[in-house]
């Protein structure tokens, strides 16, 4: 039975030294909850068992001898032991020194240290060789988060059908901060993504700028959600991660909280509180936040002794000099304005730099007039949802940045720049000064929305679009035409009486070229077409969207058909040229001004003019310019075809308006029901190459061939030119074979 591998930088449980005993303690964060409440919710979701593989923080010798002592624990773990110089480069180097900052669009605090990149990748492999040893075919492994980027691709080489789950949570930077780490970096970590079925991000903002990343460096497509990427279809989507709903919601009658609760309010008598708690980070924005309420406290000198601001910090990173150097700021900070505004009776702010208990925690949340949260960048933010579920009462307004993910979800939040000051200090008034009935309507709707979606959902959606992604793998399956299969089809080849074969020209004989011009057919080419055409046996058609005059140019000399414009224009074995009935019947003028305009406004765009279509090419176009321009165009032409007998193409870095009763499906209906074949080959590289498929699919003895590793309804792919060459070339010697023996 299939196991369920979740693998995250550190294990969910840390040892806990007492006395000269040792013991397992675990941890309570966010995505334990997840993964927890999900198994408990959908049956251990079918899995035989679930592994925790990370790194345990202790030796070796302490964790046998706290595992010796534990009797029964909630996952079975597999440590993974990293010498502690290896791990200092990979955690506080590359993660949290190259990593964390430039994600979080702080480019200057990046190191951009090679041995750190090396430990990563090493690290990363160490994690690889842990789960080799105990993964099987069958099984599912689910990889967390900026520490982990390379680790799905590197398990993919060893197990290619695994299915592979991978969850960031952080942001995912744009393009122009993604590229300013060096090349071979950035495509490690792509590719090393993609290693996964599934990649998840908090928001469709990151999920963007990931395709984008991998559209500008890899040089793949997608369609707005899919990569291709080696022979597999690679989903991206947004799970926004949530919060356990009820916990926090039911905390606030539990005893221990209520009573933290009346305590934290009398300290704070009459006056209203403010509270926030984030780790020491220099990306949860607490200068600003502090100097926020600063402003506040000069705009509104009547909340002077009138108001306290709890805040919380929790340790972290203490290891990496930026860190240690932001605590001594936000410490001076909050000196200056405690001795600068404070009273005797008063202490504005009121600081604690630990750890709070759960209690503590939520009745912070449940007693406190304003949350106050503004990160300069947050992947998500599960504070903001944490506090508005707490609020039982309906009571507290969240003041949020809209550089938190969670905004997105959270609308009904006062919501600032975390870099205007003044629009804080505004807010932190209009909190504290809403009336209570908005309060309830805003606490609503926030709840309603983290109660729908919480961690349990959010767990059970992805594994859902996981399934569902592995699903349409296999059914739109890759399958590259192997030696074997190669050989199968050499052998039909020469067993057949009759033969057609059908090639498209650009992009499948011919690689595509910077101007449709330059594709001028090579001699191999033209060499291998005589030889193909010399056996009686075969029929060879070009079947291209290329005007007749160019086909006639370069082609015009061989004992084959061509058919131009997509089914247009067809001239047989050096006969003369016949246009498709009606053809001519259609003016495209109007389109040709549209397009020229398109031209105008797009750099390095052309129009290709035939006799009866048109194609507007943006092959050479910056990438982003030419997707928009495209989109825009293809819309445009739509709606001016529309009642028209003109249909618009999305082609291969093209656009095309022709005849719309004709295109390359038909014509290859046509030549095969006019001859007795028993071999058909099939092979093209475009969009409209598709219509041919299609019309052949099913057809037992014709095989269907796309050029490139795109999903497709040919039954093969081969990956370039050259392997059709290749393929044409043992054709041409095994005719060569037979009619020598003839
Ligand atoms: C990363 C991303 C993303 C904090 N202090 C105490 C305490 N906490 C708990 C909170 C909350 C969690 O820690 C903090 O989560 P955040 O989401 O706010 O921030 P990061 O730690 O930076 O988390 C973030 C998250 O991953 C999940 O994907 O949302 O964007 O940066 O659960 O309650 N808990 C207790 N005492 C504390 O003092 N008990």
């Amino acid at each position: 039975m299939k196991k369920l591998f979740i693998v995250s930088n550190r294990l969910p449980v840390t040892v806990e030294q007492q006395g000269d005993k040792v013991a397992l303690r675990s941890s309570s964060g966010g995505l334990v909850s997840a993964i927890t409440s999900y198994l408990e919710h959908s049956g251990r979701g079918g899995f035989a068992d679930t592994v925790w593989l990370g790194v345990p923080g202790c030796t070796e010798k302490a964790w046998d001898a706290a595992v010796a002592q534990q009797n029964s624990t909630a996952y079975t773990y597999s440590p993974v032991f990293v010498h502690w110089k290896k791990y200092e480069m990979y955690y506080n180097g590359f993660s949290n020194s190259v990593l964390w900052p430039l994600f979080h669009y702080f480019p200057s605090y990046a190191d951009y240290n090679s041995t750190y990149f090396d430990a990563y990748m090493e690290v990363n492999r160490q994690f690889a060789d842990a789960l080799t040893g105990q993964l099987s075919a069958g099984d599912v492994v689910w990889i967390h988060d900026y520490h982990l980027l390379p680790l799905a691709a590197m398990l993919r080489k060893q197990f290619p059908g695994i299915t592979i789950g991978f969850f960031l949570h952080i942001p995912f930077p744009s393009f122009e901060l993604f590229r300013v780490i060096p090349r071979e970096w950035q495509k490690e970590i792509l590719t090393g993504m993609l290693g996964a079925d599934l990649i998840g991000f908090h928001t469709a903002d990151y999920v963007a700028h990931f395709l984008s990343c991998a559209e500008h460096i890899l040089d793949v497509t997608h369609d707005g959600q899919n990569i291709s990427w080696e022979n597999r279809q690679v989903r991206t989507d947004a799970f926004p991660i949530s919060i356990d709903y009820n916990l926090f919601h039911t905390a606030y009658d539990l005893p221990d909280v209520a009573q933290k609760r009346a305590e934290f309010s009398q300290q704070c008598g009459n006056r209203k509180l403010i509270f926030s708690v984030d780790r020491l980070d220099y990306t949860k924005g607490i200068s600003n936040r502090l100097k926020g309420y600063e402003q506040f406290l000069k705009d509104h000198p009547e909340y002077k002794g009138n108001v306290v601001f709890i805040l919380v910090i929790v340790p972290s990173r203490d290891g990496i000099a930026r860190y240690a150097e932001r605590k001594r700021m936000i410490d001076e900070y909050i000196g200056s304005i405690n001795s600068q505004l404070g009273t005797i009776s008063w202490q504005p702010v009121i600081y604690q730099y630990a750890h709070l208990s759960f209690a503590e925690l939520c009745g912070l949340y449940t007693a406190c007039d304003v949350a106050l949260i503004t990160p300069i960048r947050d992947g998500m933010n599960l504070v903001s949802k944490e506090f508005a579920a707490s609020r039982k009462d309906g009571r507290g307004v969240l003041v949020l940045s809209e550089l938190a993910g969670a905004a997105a979800e959270l609308s009904d939040a006062l919501l600032i720049n975390p870099n205007d000051i003044r629009e804080i200090a505004n807010q932190i008034y209009a909190g504290l000064t809403m009336e209570p009935e908005e309060q309830r309507l805003r606490m609503e709707k926030m709840q309603a929305r983290i109660r729908q979606y919480d961690v349990v959902q959010w767990s059970a959606d992805f594994f859902f679009r996981l399934y569902e992604t592995k699903h349409s793998q296999q059914q739109v399956e890759v399958r590259m035409l192997e030696s074997t299969t190669r050989v199968m089809l050499t052998d039909r080849y020469a067993a057949a009486l009759k033969r057609i074969i059908l090639l498209d020209y650009d992009g499948t004989l011919m690689p595509l070229q910077k101007f449709p011009s330059q594709a001028v057919p090579s001699d191999e080419i033209i060499y291998l077409l005589e030889e193909i055409t010399k056996d009686p046996m075969n029929d060879v058609y070009i079947i291209s969207g290329r005007d007749a005059d160019t086909l006639h140019k370069w082609l015009g000399k061989l004992e084959i058909g061509l058919i131009a414009e997509h089914g247009a224009r067809a001239r047989k074995n050096k006969e003369e040229w016949v246009n498709f009935d009606g053809s001519d019947t259609v003016s495209t003028a109007h389109i040709e001004k549209i397009m020229q305009d398109y031209t105008q406004r797009t750099p390095r765009s052309f129009i290709e003019k035939k006799q009866f279509s048109l194609a507007w090419h943006y092959r050479n176009v910056d990438l982003k310019l030419g997707a928009i321009r495209a989109r825009e165009l293809y819309g445009h032409l739509v709606k001016q075809v529309s009642g028209l007998p003109l249909s618009v193409l999305n082609g291969n870095k093209v656009i095309e308006v022709k005849p719309d009763f004709v295109n390359k499906g038909k014509v290859v209906e046509r030549l095969v029901s006019g001859g007795d074949y028993d071999f058909i080959l099939c092979i093209g590289d475009d969009t409209t190459d598709e219509d041919m498929f299609r019309q052949l699919a099913g057809i037992e003895h014709a095989f269907t061939i796309k050029v490139g590793t795109e999903p497709s309804l040919a039954v093969y792919n081969v990956r370039s030119t050259e392997a059709v060459l290749s393929l044409l070339q043992d054709m041409a010697l095994s005719s060569a074979r037979i009619h020598q023996f003839n």
